[in-house]
């Protein structure tokens, strides 16, 4: 006996519609920018990696800025604990040019599950802007969480990092941001960002 119907197709992914965008703030928009490039070259006061769960390194970004931190990261990643998903954890650079290195552990994107995963996608964002303030760091540089691994639709992560960027920068927090970077580093995180920045933070 069936119980059910069998899924035939994978559910919608859910993109921002038209109706549920921001009204785009010409404001705020020299605030965030994008750069193309190897984040682990950046300047800034706190990059962000996309770390997992142990926070012990592994792949992609997280083991590009591992190597070039040098091994003192991970021995300060052990005593953290690890990290939950769509949460952050901050720790210091090392040989990174930077100040700080941000910890995030996006989701594993999962189809029957999209909303969670946004949910968490954007927790990650949010929480790590709160890091960043908190440990006086006024420009930070994001990777593209869960974009590579994790396997999280560029074009669906862009608008979600985004909306979290804006209504951070929009809140009573915003002010003490100077800039936020966004580091793509491959063409689908650039024509999604190429895409999607626009609607939220729109030319002057
Ligand atoms: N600079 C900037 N961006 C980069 C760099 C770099 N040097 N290298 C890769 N990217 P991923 P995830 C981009 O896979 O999907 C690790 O094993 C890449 O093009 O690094 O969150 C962790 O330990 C992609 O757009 O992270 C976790 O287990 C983005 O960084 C898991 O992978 C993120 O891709 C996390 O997977």
């Amino acid at each position: 006996r069936l119980i059910g119907p069998l899924p035939t197709s994978k559910p919608p992914m859910t993109l921002l519609g038209p109706s549920q965008l921001p009204s785009p703030s010409k404001a705020l928009n020299d605030r965030v920018c994008l750069y193309r490039g190897d984040i682990t070259r950046l300047a800034v006061d706190a990059i962000v990696n996309a770390a997992n769960n142990s926070l012990l390194g592994g792949g992609g970004v997280d083991g590009a800025i591992h190597r070039s931190a040098g091994p003192r990261l991970l021995a300060e990643c052990r005593t953290l604990g690890g990290c939950p998903t769509g949460s952050a954890k901050i720790t210091g650079a090392y040989n990174l040019p930077c100040r700080k290195v941000i910890h995030a552990v996006g989701p594993i994107y999962d189809d029957y599950n999209s909303e969670k995963c946004e949910t968490e996608l954007t927790g990650c964002y949010t929480k790590s802007l709160e890091l960043a303030v908190a440990n006086d760091c006024r420009t930070v540089a994001f990777s593209a969480l869960s974009t590579g691994i994790y396997g999280y639709p560029s074009k669906a992560a862009a608008p979600a990092a985004l909306s979290a960027i804006r209504k951070f920068l929009e809140g009573k927090d915003g002010e003490k941001l100077d800039k936020v970077v966004i580091v793509t580093f491959e063409k689908k995180d650039v024509d999604a960002y190429d895409e999607a920045l626009p609607l939220f933070f729109p030319p002057l």
